[in-house]
């Protein structure tokens, strides 16, 4: 049987909303745990992460705030990742909000790196979330963990990267809302991103096939980091920087189900959850329905 832990990390002063630390409870009152071991595997609930001792960082940058608040998740939440990723067959990390994946994938990197296997990422957001402490204009760090851990520099305060993630190996899905700093960034590094207009042009099954076949064919391991604003705020409301034009229910399904087939994924985050701009639940069910999809349910 294939097992699975799961981390709540009650995580908000990354984003300008609160509310996401509610994330965790409101994932296990729609029965995400249950629902996994419904579907056969071994399932671990570890409960919820703390952050490390908070230290004195200051920035330059005075838009930036909360900053030690996410050098003590980062570095505790590298830590847990690791072990997780050590001990059991897919960690899931349940935000929280997304400045969590800064401290997730870091931790998931390095154990790839420990298996001597290349680490890769699927990104699913409205967002490229790729600023750096010096360019964030809201100063919301939510708005930075992957050019974090993808090794860029400006991030003076943050625990030193042990496995970058190589920006070859990061690919973006839903993309809709990015900053002209971010833009130049994600040329810069040489993420891939498929936009919106992509996946209206050709859907999502051609470019997602072809990422899995790269991850497949260098045997990588593939972390996927979902954002609640990946999806069309019609289908989920729960999220405090929705945009919309996103991801529809279906398609989304689509994906956790070819994510599923491909059974390439060894590591997951379901970021920004935000239940106190839920409506009755809506968004809680609907991630853990999708998260049900990328771990074997099937229609038939
Ligand atoms: N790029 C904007 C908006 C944003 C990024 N991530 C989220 N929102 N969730 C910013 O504030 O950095
Ligand atoms: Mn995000
Ligand atoms: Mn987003």
């Amino acid at each position: 049987m294939k097992t699975c832990h799961i981390l709540g990390v009650p995580v908000q002063t990354g984003a300008s909303r609160k509310g996401c630390i509610m994330g965790p409870a409101a994932l296990r009152t729609a029965g995400l745990p249950d629902t996994l071991r419904q579907l056969g595997w071994d399932v671990t609930d570890l409960g919820d992460a703390r952050p490390d001792q908070y230290q004195n960082v200051n920035h330059t940058n005075p838009a930036v705030h909360h900053l030690p608040d996410m050098v003590a998740w980062t570095s505790s939440l590298t830590r847990h990742a690791l072990q997780m990723a050590r001990t059991c067959d897919v960690p899931v990390f349940m935000g929280g909000d997304h400045s969590m994946s800064a401290g997730t994938v870091a931790g998931i990197a390095q154990h790839a790196a420990e298996l001597n296997q290349p680490q890769f990422v699927l990104w699913l957001d409205a967002h490229t979330d790729l600023h750096t402490l010096h360019t964030t204009t809201s100063g919301n760090l939510h708005g930075t963990p992957v050019a974090y851990f993808t090794g860029q520099t400006g991030f003076e305060g943050l625990p030193p990267l042990a496995a970058p993630v190589d920006p070859h190996n990061m690919y973006m899905m839903g993309i809709r809302s990015v900053d002209p700093e971010e833009k130049r960034h994600a040329r810069d590094i040489g993420v891939t991103v498929f936009d919106m207009r992509t996946l209206d042009e050709s859907g999502v099954i051609r470019p997602l096939t072809h990422f899995l076949e790269r991850v497949e064919h260098a045997g990588g391991r593939l972390h996927v980091s979902l954002d609640v604003d990946f999806l069309d705020p019609e289908i989920a409301p729960g999220g405090g920087t929705v945009v919309p034009g996103g991801i529809t229910f279906r398609e989304a399904h689509l994906i956790m189900e070819i994510l599923h087939d491909s059974g390439l994924v060894t590591s997951l985050d379901l970021a920004e959850l935000n239940p106190f701009l839920d409506v009755r639940g809506k968004t809680a069910h609907l991630l853990t329905d999708l998260t049900a999809s990328l771990f074997g349910r099937h229609i038939l």
